[in-house]
C-alpha cells in the first residue's frame, strides 16, 4: 500500500458494539484484503459485507472469510440495486442486531482501515462523523486534476444549495450512532451513489445531531472496476439542485409569515449542528 499502516492499538471502550458494513460489487480482487486490514487495525469491530450477488463471486470469497473469522459476516442480496440500498440493508442488520455504531467503508482500499480510530475517536462525541478529504489534513492519493475538481465542485454545490458548512458532503467513509440513522427517516434517503451520501448528512444536520468531519486520506483504487457512472452524477446534480430549489422555497414562504417561534427553534439546532463541523 502507498501509505503506512498503523499499529492496532485502538480500542473500543465504552463506545458499545461497532459494526463495517462494506458493501460490494465485483470486488472479487480486494475484498480478502480490505477485511483483513479492518480486522488489523481494529481488532474488536465486527464486519459486514453486503454483496449484491457479484457475478465475479466476491460472495463466495466473503463466506470463505465468514466461515474462518466470527467477526465477520455476509449479507447475500438478490441482485445489483445500487451502493444505497446495500447500505440501508447493512444499516437494518446491524440495529436488528444491537450494534451501536455502523460504519460506512469502500472495499476498494479508498477508505483505510487504518484512519478507521480516528472516526471512532470522534463519534464518541459526535452523532455522526464524516471522513473529510476537504478538511485541513485530508488528501487524496493517485486522481488526476479532473477527478478531484469533480469532487469538489460537488460538495461545494451541495453546500452552497443546501445551505451546508459540511466540507466533504459526498464521501462514503462515515460512522454513524445507530440513533442517528433511526432519526433521520433512513427509509426515504434518496439511494443512488452520491446522493445518498449527500441525503443522509443533509439530513443529519437539519435533525439537529452533531456531525463533525475528521481528515483522511482517500486512495484511488488499485484493483477493479469503478462503479461509479455519469448517471450517478447526473443525478445527484438534479436531486441537489431540486433539494435547494424546495429549501429557498420554504425560506421565502417563512420570510412572508408572521415568525414562528417553532420555525426559529428549528432553524437554531441546524446552524448549530452545522457549527459543529469546523471542529474537526
Ligand atoms: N452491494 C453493492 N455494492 C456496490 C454497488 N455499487 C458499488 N458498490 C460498492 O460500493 C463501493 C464504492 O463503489 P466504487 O465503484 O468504488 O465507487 P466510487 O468509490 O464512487 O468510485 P471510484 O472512486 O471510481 O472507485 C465499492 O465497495 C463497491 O463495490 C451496488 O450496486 N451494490
Ligand atoms: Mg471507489
Amino acid at each position: 500500500m502507498s501509505t503506512p499502516h498503523q499499529p492496532a492499538t485502538f480500542s473500543l471502550g465504552d463506545l458499545g458494539k461497532v459494526l463495517v458494513i462494506i458493501p460490494t460489487y465485483n470486488e472479487a480482487e480486494n475484498i480478502a484484503e480490505i477485511v483483513g486490514r479492518v480486522r488489523a487495525a481494529t481488532p474488536e469491530v465486527d464486519v459486514l459485507i453486503a454483496d449484491d450477488n457479484s457475478p465475479d463471486g466476491t460472495g463466495a470469497i466473503a463466506d470463505g472469510i465468514a466461515e474462518h473469522d466470527p467477526h465477520v459476516q455476509v449479507l447475500h442480496r438478490k441482485g445489483k440495486e445500487g451502493l444505497g440500498a446495500a447500505y440501508l440493508a447493512g444499516f437494518h442488520w446491524g440495529i436488528d442486531r444491537g450494534y451501536d455504531i455502523l460504519v460506512e467503508m469502500d472495499a476498494d482500499g479508498s477508505h483505510q482501515p487504518e484512519q478507521l480510530p480516528r472516526l471512532l475517536e470522534a463519534v464518541r462525541d459526535a452523532d455522526l462523523v464524516l471522513g473529510s478529504r476537504w478538511v485541513p489534513g485530508g488528501a487524496i492519493v493517485n486522481w488526476p486534476a479532473s477527478r478531484k475538481f469533480i469532487s469538489r465542485g460537488g460538495s461545494f454545490y451541495s453546500r452552497t444549495m443546501l445551505g451546508l458548512e459540511l466540507r466533504d458532503i459526498t464521501g462514503g467513509f462515515r460512522a454513524f450512532r445507530k440513533e442517528t440513522l433511526l432519526g433521520i427517516d433512513m427509509d426515504t434517503v434518496a439511494s443512488a451513489g452520491y446522493c445518498f451520501q449527500v441525503d443522509l448528512a443533509w439530513r443529519a444536520v437539519k435533525k439537529g445531531f452533531r456531525v463533525v468531519e475528521v481528515p483522511i486520506t482517500f486512495v484511488e483504487r488499485e484493483r477493479g472496476n469503478s462503479k461509479m457512472s455519469r448517471a450517478i452524477l447526473v443525478e445527484a446534480l438534479w436531486r441537489v439542485t431540486a433539494w435547494g430549489a424546495g429549501r429557498q422555497a420554504e425560506r421565502v414562504k417563512k420570510i412572508g409569515k408572521p415568525r414562528d417561534a417553532g420555525a426559529d427553534a428549528q432553524s437554531g439546532a441546524g446552524d448549530k449542528a452545522a457549527g459543529n463541523t469546523e471542529r474537526g
